[in-house]
């Protein structure tokens, strides 16, 4: 069966391709499209801006499409950077000045009030919305999954993609950047998302 993933980030690729393969579900992404125009997403929650890409992708191809929305929050940043996770330290999409902006940020708040819990063990949640939609653009199911872990102060590890490297899971003693994509499946945000996928589709 022919499906599309609305996304054009390689990082998320290379954990939704091995989960849709494992369900027999070949996938293609935007990557495979590079002259598309960008898609605006200017829904204000993870779950708006999944159904957003995934419409607008499946009324351009006419087959079924999941899109992934996601991002981090912290609860000390007000929720940030949540839905502007990607272009947290502006355009174009950089992770490397996300990961050091978010660093700032935690640090000026550590600045202006010493006494609080170090910056560097902020309570964290990554957050993944998943729509799917049919050919006609109409939605399917729309999930969400998440992820708990406390920022550190130094990046950790190689693996994964976005703040990965600043994310500590302390249950397992290790960032998420030092999780292999077969570790990170099996507890990420983004995995949490799909089992709820699969759940709802067979139903
Ligand atoms: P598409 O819209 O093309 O899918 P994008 O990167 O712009 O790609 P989002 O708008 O959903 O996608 O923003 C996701 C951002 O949230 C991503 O760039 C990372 O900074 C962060 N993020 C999401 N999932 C993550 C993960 O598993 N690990 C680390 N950072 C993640």
């Amino acid at each position: 069966s022919e499906i599309i993933i609305a996304t054009r980030n390689k990082g998320k690729m290379k954990e939704f391709e091995p989960m849709f393969l494992r369900q027999g579900i070949a996938v293609r992404s935007l990557l495979d499209y590079p002259d598309l125009p960008d898609i605006v997403e200017d829904g204000h929650t993870f779950a708006a801006n999944a159904l957003i890409k995934a419409r607008a992708i499946a009324l351009k191809f006419g087959v079924p499409v999941v899109a992934d929305d996601s991002g981090l929050c912290v609860d000390r940043l007000g929720g940030a950077p949540g839905v502007y996770s990607a272009r947290y330290a502006g355009e174009p999409s950089d992770d490397a000045a996300n990961n050091r902006k978010l660093l700032a940020e935690l640090a000026k708040l550590e600045d202006s009030s010493p006494s609080a819990e170090p910056a560097r063990l902020s309570p964290a949640r990554f957050v993944c919305a998943i729509a799917l939609v049919d050919r006609a653009g109409h939605p399917v199911a729309e999930v969400e999954g998440s992820c708990d872990g406390v920022i550190i102060d130094k990046p950790r590890g190689e693996h994964g993609f976005g703040y990965d490297p600043l994310f500590y899971i302390p249950e397992l003693g290790r960032t998420m950047a030092e999780l292999t994509v077969n570790e990170k499946n099996e507890l990420s945000h983004r995995a949490q998302a799909l089992g709820k996928l699969w759940e709802a589709l067979s139903k």
